[in-house]
């Protein structure tokens, strides 16, 4: 189509370093080949200063040429359909890395955060602890058995998944020695490697503009 710019904050605190999710694009076109350049948004005043790109005032987005994209899980996807490293062509290995995609998104993401969030607020056996442990016993037993999610092979859907379950508190959470060993796999990639690097680079360099 045309230039890929994946756009994320010029700044974010220590904290979130390595987790903001441009990472996720910016792995995807690592494992790809794809070229693209990565753009800034202003942190401060982030609430209200790009709602005409990304409706919540979060970031990533994904400009694609003209075509203009938000939510990562949506920009995953767009350029999955450009790479078969990122999704097979046949239907089948298609329809179950979608699947894949949308389970990491509505059936273990959708527990994690909110999950997460409240751990954060000082409610660490919060009500949703029980509801979190049955997905991951869920995914550890998928996980004691295969090492794909989709396809028999690496797909946009592991590298999603895999983004999700590293969140340091997830992934600290219980025993779950089969999803431990997929997460450190896919961290192991050199695409992932570079993409951490290349955000945290990107944030450390923010530093000398801001009062730390
Ligand atoms: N569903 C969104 C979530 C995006 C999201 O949570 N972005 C975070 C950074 S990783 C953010 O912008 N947080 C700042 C805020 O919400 O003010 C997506 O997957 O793109």
């Amino acid at each position: 189509m045309g230039e890929l710019i994946i756009w994320t904050y010029d700044w974010v605190p220590e904290f979130p370093r390595g987790f903001v999710r441009d990472l996720r694009l910016r792995w995807a076109c690592e494992e790809a080949g794809l070229v693209y350049v990565v753009r800034t948004i202003p942190f401060d005043g982030r609430e209200t200063n790009h709602l005409d790109r990304q409706p919540f005032g979060q970031v990533p987005y994904l400009n694609d040429g003209e075509l203009k994209l938000f939510e990562s899980g949506a920009a995953l996807l767009h350029l999955a359909r450009k790479s078969e490293k990122l999704m097979p062509p046949d239907p089948v290995g298609q329809a179950e890395t979608l699947q894949w995609t949308v389970a990491a998104l509505n059936s273990i993401e959708m527990v994690t955060v909110p999950w997460w969030f409240l751990k954060m607020s000082g409610d660490p056996d919060n009500k949703l602890t029980g509801w979190l442990v049955q997905r991951l016993d869920h995914l550890e037993a998928i996980f004691s058995d295969r090492e794909w999610l989709a396809a028999d092979r690496f797909t946009v859907a592991d590298l999603l998944m895999a983004d999700v379950l590293r969140i340091s508190d997830v992934r600290a959470f219980g025993d779950r020695p089969a999803t431990e060993a997929y997460v450190a796999r896919m961290t192991a990639r050199p695409s992932f490697k570079k993409a951490h690097a290349d955000q945290i680079a990107l944030f450390d360099a923010a530093d000398a503009g801001k009062l730390k």
